[in-house]
């Protein structure tokens, strides 16, 4: 007999999906069309899907197609295993190879062809992969056009993804807590274990898969003592049982691990890497877990970081540690994704000798080579912490050969916690447009990190997830589109944040012309706006300790001693300079390092990454570094304030429930807007004793 806490996941999911329609279903609408002579159009390629394999992907693919054709239009298409009448007809390379003029060479793995084909008065819409995923991507592509009301007549797409790993880390613990979560409780676990109704889960396969995720880490990279069990056989039925919802929506499953599991429930004495038994017991483990996940992906490890425990314990580097596990995981395919957040949280700020920021270049470069070849380093976008600015890991391209994979973070630390608007498909485009310089000009990160830069084997993109078990997702109900954006981002780095954006207000909100051009310039500038009221020009931090919400200017836990941006009577900012300063800004290929080093060529958002300056220095812009500060903070707070105003246009337009929930997040947001301003003003004010141009007021 199921207990009650086991039955929650189960009855919150009916009730959500009851009571919170809009909400719960995110951008997986599939609104009735009042259109009809759309709807007239649609229905002539849509009353029959025909799939002409059998596996249980396919199968995902129809069964959302029936979903959204018959939500959408009214109609219940009928099923075949033929091609011969209209519809729509899913297939794969191995049966339709010879069938249609399609050339499916073009296609990698994922890849797909979506074409519509005339003759007589029968239509067709074919939907074909070069894999079972690629031919449920593109049903997804089909329904994300329909719910944007694009005509079908002419359809001749051929998609490919840019990434081979798409994926998501799960940062929830098994006792339903999420590290960094702003959505309520894990949809996963609760009480230390998991729950034993897993439909939400397959809901959240379906957004996931949507938009081209490939595969999930289900747990935190803090992998405390219950979650060190998840490799044992106690939990992995359990775990299998999860990946077979994944794998219907060609979602591969991972697992964060302990790297001192040979300890904790391997009954050795050590966790060396280099130790026979240790690398036997790795071994064995990976067959047991092959044993009841075929097509497990591998680990994930957080190693010698925040105290998580590690090789250096044992004299042994980074590589030892992960070609360990590569070497157990090796037989079956699996994949090592090793993190480069690996540094110091003890260092004393005061001594300039050491520097956060350098510290995954210094571990992981001159290990380059040295790694199996089913290893691949994560790498944070930034060399600190998912701070709302901060320069590119200068480790990108700079390890030709080490696969390398890109790490964001959807869930927002430091950017709001989805109680402040940060739409930050923009601020990752500007990471992935960044010209390392590795092999000359048009060396971006995203050659990189596609593995077309270096050939790498293994490559891809990952972020931290920001849902839970609210109603909505993602708490804010707008965080929702950075969820979206991420997954078609990592599909394709190339698409621009304009038509991400437009493409998640059609579905999530209809086809209403105030509200795609208000929602849209609210999410585009909403990166912008946050900035200007919190930490100044690449300076980062400035937030309560330890969970890094609202403004506290010498609040950073790891710096006790409150010197980490070197404020003083004259100054601010970090000297990384190789002159004068930690020499951080050696790290990166030439041209960016002689950009940053200089301040005349350094940009002013970055300034106080790179450099100490008196708050008197003029920026680029003609102002000082102390009215630039007075000024962003005035505006962030009026822009804030504006974010609310366009919201209530769209008052008769949107459901009252997301309407409400948003209102409510964006007034929050206002308010809190003019805490920060008034903290980070005063604490400069204070600092330098210099006037506010405008004599506004600063508390
Ligand atoms: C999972 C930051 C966060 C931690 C997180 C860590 C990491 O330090 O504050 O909560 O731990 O990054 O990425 O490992």
């Amino acid at each position: 007999m199921k207990s009650a806490v086991e039955n929650i996941s189960q009855s919150t999911t009916d009730l959500f999906k009851a009571e919170h329609k809009e909400s719960y279903a995110a951008w997986l609408q599939y609104k009735n069309i009042d259109d009809q002579a759309l709807v007239n159009e649609y229905k002539q390629w849509c009353g029959t899907i025909s799939t002409l394999e059998a596996s249980v992907v396919i199968e995902s693919a129809k069964k959302e197609l029936t979903l959204g054709i018959s939500s959408m239009l009214g109609i219940e298409p009928n099923g075949s295993s033929e091609p011969l009448q209209s519809g729509i007809v899913i297939a794969t390379k191995d049966t339709f190879g010879d069938l249609a003029d399609v050339d499916f060479d073009q296609l990698n793995d994922d890849g797909y062809v979506i074409k519509a084909v005339t003759a007589g008065d029968k239509k067709q819409i074919f939907l074909l992969g070069k894999s079972h995923s690629g031919a449920l991507y593109a049903a997804f592509h089909l329904l994300r056009l329909m719910q944007n009301r694009k005509s079908l007549q002419q359809l001749d797409i051929l998609e490919n993804s840019k990434n081979q790993l798409r994926m998501l880390n799960q940062w929830d613990n098994m006792d339903g807590s999420i590290e960094r979560g702003y959505a309520g409780n894990s949809i996963f676990y609760k009480d230390n274990q998991f729950f034993e109704e897993l439909n939400r889960i397959e809901d959240y396969a379906r957004l996931l898969s949507s938009v081209g995720i490939n595969g999930i880490a289900i747990n935190n990279v803090n992998v405390h003592k219950v979650e060190t069990d998840l490799i044992t056989s106690s939990l992995l039925p359990k775990v299998a049982e999860v990946a077979s919802i994944f794998r219907a929506y060609g979602i591969k499953t991972f697992l964060s691990v302990n790297y001192a599991s040979t300890i904790q429930i391997g009954n050795l004495s050590t966790a060396d890497p280099l130790d026979p038994e240790v690398r036997q017991w790795w071994k064995n483990k990976a067959e047991e877990i092959y044993s009841y996940i075929p097509d497990f992906g591998g680990f994930l490890v957080k190693a010698d970081s925040e105290h998580r425990p590690g090789p250096f314990t044992y004299g042994r580097n980074h590589a030892d540690g992960a070609n360990m596990l590569a070497e157990a995981l090796q037989p079956f395919d699996g994949i090592v994704l090793w993190r480069c957040f690996v540094y110091n949280c003890l260092q004393d700020w005061r001594d300039r000798s050491t520097d956060r920021a350098r510290a995954a270049y210094d571990h992981f470069k001159p290990l380059d080579g040295e790694f199996h070849e089913n290893v691949i380093l994560q790498i944070k976008n930034g060399p600190m912490d998912f701070q709302v600015r901060e320069g590119v890991s200068p480790l990108f391209g700079a390890m030709e050969n080490t696969n390398q994979m890109l790490e964001f973070q959807v869930t927002q630390e430091y950017t709001g916690q989805q109680r402040h608007l940060c739409y930050l498909v923009p601020q990752w485009k500007e990471v992935l447009d960044f010209d390392t310089y590795a092999k000359g000009k048009g060396s971006e990160v995203k050659k990189v990190v596609d593995g077309s830069l270096f050939q790498y084997k293994y490559s891809g993109i990952t972020a931290v997830s920001n849902i839970g078990n609210d109603y909505n997702w993602t708490g804010h109900t707008l965080a929702q589109a950075n969820l979206y954006g991420f997954g078609r981002l990592t599909w394709n780095p190339d698409l621009s944040a304009e038509i991400i954006t437009d493409e998640w207000i059609g579905q999530t909100f209809g086809q209403d012309e105030l509200v795609k051009e208000v929602v849209s310039k609210m999410l585009l500038k909403s990166w912008s706006i946050y900035e200007k009221y919190t930490s100044p020009l690449g300076v980062g931090w400035m937030v309560n300790p330890h969970h890094h919400y609202g403004p506290n200017v010498d609040g950073y836990e790891y710096d006790v001693w409150g010197t980490y941006h070197f404020a003083d009577w004259q100054g601010v900012g970090v000297d990384r300079t190789v002159k004068t300063g930690t020499g951080y800004s050696s790290q990166y290929f030439k041209e960016n390092a002689d950009m940053y080093e200089e301040l005349e060529t350094c940009p002013d958002e970055l300034l106080l990454f790179f450099h100490h300056v008196p708050y008197t220095h003029k920026l680029k812009s003609g102002i000082t570094v102390i009215q630039h500060i007075y000024n962003t903070h005035f505006e962030g707070v009026e822009e804030a304030e504006g974010l609310v105003e366009s919201w209530l246009q769209l008052n008769d337009k949107i459901d009252q429930e997301r309407f409400n929930d948003i209102l409510n997040r964006l007034q929050g947001q206002a308010n809190h807007s003019k805490e920060w301003r008034d903290i980070i003003n005063t604490y400069f004010y204070r600092k330098s004793g210099i006037k506010d141009e405008q004599n506004r007021k600063i508390y």
